[in-house]
C-alpha cells in the first residue's frame, strides 16, 4: 500500500492545457474518448505518468498515430520518449451501472452523474489526476435524448445536435482552466426550476436546479438561498459569479453533502429538497449553509485551487469559514457560533485525541478520502477565524483581496494564503503557521489574581498540547483570547483581545474595581479546551451577564460539565443545585424573546461533548448522570416546563427566526416533560395525573403539527424517554410519508435511537423495508451512523452487541462502498479511550476487520492506525 507524503511533492513533469472529452453513455459500457494537449515542463526526459483504474483501455493515439509502447500498472499508465508537445487520445470503456463506490461515473436512480473529488477522475480515463494540473475542458455527451433530456457538464452550453441514429450530442465548454476533480457530467430526466441573478456588474446568470420529477417546488428554498449567497459574496468579499449559468443537480446516491464542480454543483438531495412536511428547521438551516458553501467554492477552491491534496484545508477551512459567516449574516451569529463549537467539541476533539489525529494540513495520507475530516474542515475554519480575529474584519478583507490578486487561476498552498494575510497587513505570522503543522487540542489553563489595593487584575494563561498519535510537534501556538472583565455590580465592563504566544503569560489590567469576574475565551476565540476553576455562582453570573451570548451559553455548559464531573467522582449523580434550578425557572418564565438562544441555555451538553473531557471515558457514569439530570429537571420543573410550552403560540409553518425559536423551545420542554413520565420516575404521588396531561400534550403536539419539525419534536422526546406512545406515532409517520426517502431516513434514525435493547430488533426490521438499500449512503447512514452517534446507551452496551453490529456492517459495506465504510467505522477507532472490558470488545472487532480479505485502502488506513 502506497503512502503519499507532503514532503515528496514535485511539480508536474508535464502540463495538460486542454482536454476534449466525448462520452457515449451506456449503463454497462460507456465509451469515453479523451483528447489532451500536453507539453513537457522544463528540460528533462521523465516519462508521463497518468493515473487510472477501474475501466477497460480501448486504445491510445499519440498525435493521431496508434501507440503501443507503454507500460500499464494497476494504477498508472507510463508513457516514455514523448515529444515536448503532443496530442494524446485515449479511449476507455466504463461500467457506471456497477459502480457502487460512487466515485467517477455512476448511476444514481437512473441518472448518470459523476463525483471526481478527490481522485475519481482517474476512474473515467487515464489522466494526471492531481489538482495542480489545470486544463480547459470541453465535454460532448451522446445519449438517447428521450430517456435523458438533460445532458449537462461544466461551463457554458455550446452545441446541441440530433445525430443520424436519433441520439443527441450536447457540447459544453468551460473557459476557466481547472483541475479534473472539478469535472462533472450529469445525464437524466429531471424537473427543472429556473431563475436568474444579475451580478453587481450587470452580468445575467441563469440559475437552474434539476431535481427528481415532482420535486420542483421543494427546490425553491435552495434556489432562494443561492441568490442570497451570491449577493452576500459580492457585498462581503467583492466576489462575483463568472459564468453565464449556474446549475445544481440533486441526486439520491451521494457519498458526501455536495460537490462544487465548476458551474455544475452536484448535491445530495437531502441538502436541496425542502418543504415544511419533509424538512425540519435544522434541514432548512443546513440547506442554506451548504448551498452557500458550494457557491463560495467558486472562488475559494475553483478560481484559486489547491496545489496538492495535503492543502485541502486551503479551500475547505476557508470555505467553511465563509459559509459560517454567511449563515451568521442570514440569522443569529451567536447560534451559528454555538453550532460550530459543538462540532469542534465533539467530533474534532475526538479526532485529535484518537488514532487518526492529523494537523489541518496532513503530512501523509494513504487514502485521500479519509482526510475530508472535521479537522481539515472545521478546525481549518477555526484557524481561518483566528486570522480574522487577529486582523479584524478590514484587515482580513485586505488579505483576501491580495490572495485573489496573487493567485487567481493558480493552484497554491496554505502557506500562500497565510503569506497573503501577512503581507496585506504587514504582520508576522510565522509562529501562527504552527497551527497548520501541529495536531492536537491545546489546553488553556487560566488563573487570576486581584489586588484590590493596587486596583489591578492579573490573568495568567498557560497552554499545553498533549502528544498526538501522528507525533507532530507541540510548540506554543498563537492563541487569540477574547476577554471580558465585569464587576459584580455591572458598573464596570471592559473587553480585551489577548494574544498568547508563549507557553505561559500574565496579563495585568490596571484600574480595575474590586470584585470583577473574568469571561475568558468569549466567542470561543481559539479552538482549545479551557481549564478554569470557577464557582457555580460565578458561572451563573457569567451566564446571566456576559456581553457575548456564546460566553453565556458556554458558562451553562461548564456548569453541567462540572456537575457531571462531581458525579463521576462521587460514583453517583449529584443533586442539581437550587440556584441552577432557579436560573432554569427564570429562563422558562422570561418574556418571549430570543427563544432559540434560551433553548440553548436550557439544554444539557451531549454525551459526546462530555466524553471528550476525560482521557478515559466513564461511559456508564456519564450516561447515568445525564439521565438523572434530565429527570431531576423534569420532576422539579414540571409546572414551569408545561407553562412555558403552553404560552408559546403556534402559527402556520414558516422558516423564520421567531418561529424557529418557538419550535425549539417547545421541543426542549417536551423533551424534559417526556422524561418526567418515563417509566423510571413514576413514583411520585401526582405521577398519574401528570402522566395523562403530558402524554396528551405530546400526542397533540404531533397530531396538530403542520410540519416535520414539530412532529420530530414529539417523536424524539417519546423515543428518548422510552414512552409507549412513540411506536404508534412512528408508524403513523411511516405510513403517511415513508414513501419519501428523506422521511424514511428520519423515521429510521428515530427508531435506532431507542435506548433499549429492542433497538436491535428494530434495526433488523428496518433494513428489510423496500425503501432501504445497502447501496444508498443516506439510507445506511440514517440507520447505522445514527445508531452509533445518537444511541450511546445501546452502542456502548457492556456486552459488545453495539460494537459488533457496527463492525459487521462496516465490513459488509467495504466491498461496495469503501468511502462510506471508512466513515461509518469512526466511532470504533478510539477504543483506547474506554474501560478495559470495552477496549477488548472493540479491539476484537477491529482485528477481524483488519484481517478481512480485500480490505480497501480507506478502511485499512483507519483500522490499522487504530490498532497500532
Ligand atoms: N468539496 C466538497 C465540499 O466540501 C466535498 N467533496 O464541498
Ligand atoms: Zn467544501
Amino acid at each position: 500500500r502506497q503512502i503519499k507524503r507532503l514532503a515528496d511533492y514535485q511539480a508536474p513533469a508535464f502540463l495538460t492545457h486542454s482536454i476534449e472529452l466525448e462520452f457515449v453513455l451506456d449503463p454497462a459500457a460507456t465509451q469515453v474518448t479523451a483528447i489532451s494537449k500536453i507539453s513537457r515542463q522544463g528540460a528533462h526526459q521523465l516519462p508521463l505518468m497518468l493515473d487510472g483504474h477501474g475501466f477497460e483501455l480501448l486504445g491510445i493515439w499519440l498525435n493521431n498515430v496508434p501507440l503501443t509502447d507503454y507500460q500499464q500498472t494497476d494504477e498508472q499508465l507510463v508513457l516514455s520518449q514523448l515529444p515536448d508537445e503532443f496530442e494524446l487520445k485515449i479511449v476507455t470503456q466504463l461500467n457506471p451501472a456497477e459502480n457502487t463506490a460512487l466515485e467517477g461515473l455512476y448511476l444514481s436512480g437512473g441518472a448518470y452523474c459523476t463525483q471526481c473529488e478527490a481522485e475519481g477522475f482517474r476512474r473515467i480515463t487515464y489522466y494526471q489526476d492531481r489538482p495542480d494540473v489545470l486544463a480547459v475542458f470541453t465535454t460532448h455527451i451522446i445519449a438517447d435524448g428521450k430517456s435523458y433530456p438533460h445532458l449537462l457538464s461544466n461551463g457554458n452550453l455550446i452545441a446541441d445536435t440530433l445525430l443520424a441514429n436519433g441520439q443527441r450530442r450536447v457540447s459544453w465548454f468551460d473557459p476557466f482552466p481547472k483541475p479534473c476533480y472539478l469535472f462533472a457530467l450529469v445525464a437524466g430526466d429531471f424537473d427543472e426550476l429556473t431563475d436568474s441573478y444579475t451580478t453587481g456588474s450587470g452580468r445575467e446568470v441563469a440559475l437552474k436546479f434539476y431535481v427528481d420529477k415532482g420535486n420542483q417546488q421543494r427546490a425553491v428554498f435552495a434556489l432562494e438561498s443561492l441568490k442570497r449567497a451570491m449577493l452576500w459574496d459580492e457585498q462581503e468579499f467583492g466576489l462575483e459569479y463568472d459564468l453565464d449559468i449556474y446549475m445544481v443537480v440533486a441526486v439520491d446516491f451521494f457519498n458526501m453533502g455536495a460537490m462544487e464542480n465548476k458551474g455544475l454543483n452536484v448535491f445530495n438531495s437531502k441538502y436541496v429538497l425542502a418543504n415544511p412536511q419533509t424538512a425540519t428547521d435544522v434541514d432548512y438551516f443546513n440547506i442554506e449553509s451548504i448551498i452557500g458553501h458550494e457557491y463560495f467554492h467558486n472562488w475559494t477552491g475553483n478560481r484559486v485551487t489547491c496545489r496538492d491534496w495535503f492543502q485541502l484545508s486551503l479551500k475547505e477551512g476557508l470555505t467553511v469559514f465563509r459559509d459560517q459567516q454567511f449563515s451568521a449574516a442570514m440569522g443569529s451569529p451567536t447560534l451559528c457560533r454555538i453550532d460550530a463549537i459543538k462540532t469542534i467539541r465533539t467530533a474534532q476533539f475526538a479526532e485529535d485525541a484518537g488514532p487518526m489525529a492529523h494537523p489541518i494540513r496532513p503530512e501523509q495520507v494513504l487514502e485521500m478520502n479519509n482526510f475530508y475530516t472535521v479537522t481539515v474542515y472545521d478546525k481549518g475554519a477555526e484557524v481561518i477565524r483566528m486570522q480574522h480575529t487577529l486582523l479584524g474584519q478590514a484587515g482580513f478583507r485586505r488579505g483576501m483581496d491580495l490572495y485573489f490578486q496573487r493567485f487567481d487561476g493558480k493552484a497554491v498552498t496554505c502557506d500562500d494564503f497565510v503569506q497573503a494575510m501577512q503581507d496585506a497587513n504587514e504582520r508576522d505570522f510565522s509562529q501562527f503557521r504552527r497551527w497548520y503543522q501541529q495536531a492536537g487540542t491545546p489546553q488553556l489553563r487560566v488563573t487570576s489574581a486581584q489586588d484590590d489595593a493596587l486596583a489591578s487584575f492579573t490573568l495568567t494563561l498557560q497552554q499545553h498540547t498533549d502528544a498526538t498519535a501522528d507525533g507532530s510537534p507541540k510548540l506554543p501556538l498563537v492563541l487569540p483570547v477574547r476577554l471580558e472583565l465585569i464587576s459584580l455590580d455591572l458598573s464596570y465592563r471592559q473587553q480585551h483581545l489577548l494574544v498568547l504566544t508563549e507557553e505561559r503569560q500574565s496579563f495585568v489590567f490596571e484600574q480595575v474595581p474590586a470584585n470583577v469576574r473574568a469571561v475568558v475565551l468569549a466567542d470561543f476565540s481559539a479552538p482549545v479546551k479551557l481549564l478554569q476553576q470557577i464557582s457555580l455562582d460565578d458561572l451563573l453570573f457569567i451566564a446571566a451577564n456576559a456581553s457575548d451570548g456564546v460566553a453565556r451559553w458556554d458558562a451553562m455548559q461548564q456548569i453541567w460539565s462540572d456537575l457531571v464531573r462531581q458525579s463521576v467522582v462521587a460514583a453517583h449523580p449529584v443533586l442539581i443545585p437550587a440556584s441552577l434550578l432557579a436560573m432554569f425557572r427564570q429562563l422558562l418564565d422570561q418574556p418571549l424573546d430570543d427563544l432559540e438562544f434560551t433553548a440553548e441555555l436550557l439544554a444539557l451538553p451531549g454525551f459526546d461533548t462530555l466524553a471528550e473531557q476525560y482521557p478515559q471515558i466513564p461511559v456508564d457514569s456519564i450516561l447515568d448522570t445525564l439521565q438523572s439530570f434530565r429527570q431531576q429537571i423534569a420532576s422539579q420543573l414540571t409546572a414551569e416546563l408545561t407553562r412555558c410550552y403552553q404560552r408559546l403560540p403556534r402559527q402556520p409553518y414558516q422558516y423564520q427566526s421567531m418561529q424557529v425559536g418557538i419550535r425549539k423551545l417547545q421541543s426542549l420542554c417536551l423533551g424534559y416533560l417526556a422524561q418526567a413520565i418515563s417509566a423510571t420516575v413514576i413514583s411520585q404521588k401526582n405521577a398519574a395525573a401528570d402522566s395523562d396531561v403530558i402524554t396528551q400534550l405530546l400526542q397533540q403536539h404531533y397530531l396538530q403539527a403542520d410540519n416535520m419539525t414539530d412532529r420530530q419534536a414529539t417523536l424524539t422526546a417519546a423515543v428518548q424517554a422510552g414512552l409507549d406512545l412513540a411506536q404508534p406515532l412512528l408508524l403513523d409517520l411511516l405510513e403517511k410519508d415513508g414513501h419519501d426517502p428523506l422521511i424514511f431516513d428520519k423515521w429510521a434514525s428515530l427508531q435506532v435511537s431507542l435506548p433499549t435493547e429492542k433497538v436491535f430488533e428494530l434495526i433488523e426490521n428496518i433494513v428489510n423495508y423496500p425503501q432501504f438499500s445497502w447501496n444508498n449512503p443516506n439510507r445506511v447512514r440514517a440507520v447505522f451512523s445514527a445508531f452509533s452517534h445518537y444511541n450511546p446507551q445501546q452502542f456502548h452496551r457492556a456486552d459488545g452487541r453495539g460494537y459488533q453490529l457496527l463492525a459487521s456492517i462496516v465490513g459488509k459495506i467495504d466491498h461496495s462502498n469503501p468511502q462510506l465504510a471508512a466513515r461509518l467505522v469512526t466511532p470504533l477507532l478510539s477504543w483506547k479511550r474506554y474501560d478495559e472490558a470495552r477496549q477488548l470488545l472493540i479491539q476484537q472487532q477491529l482485528g477481524q476487520l483488519r484481517d478481512q480479505p480485500g480490505l480497501s485502502n480507506d478502511l485499512f488506513e483507519k483500522v490499522a492506525r487504530s490498532l497500532s
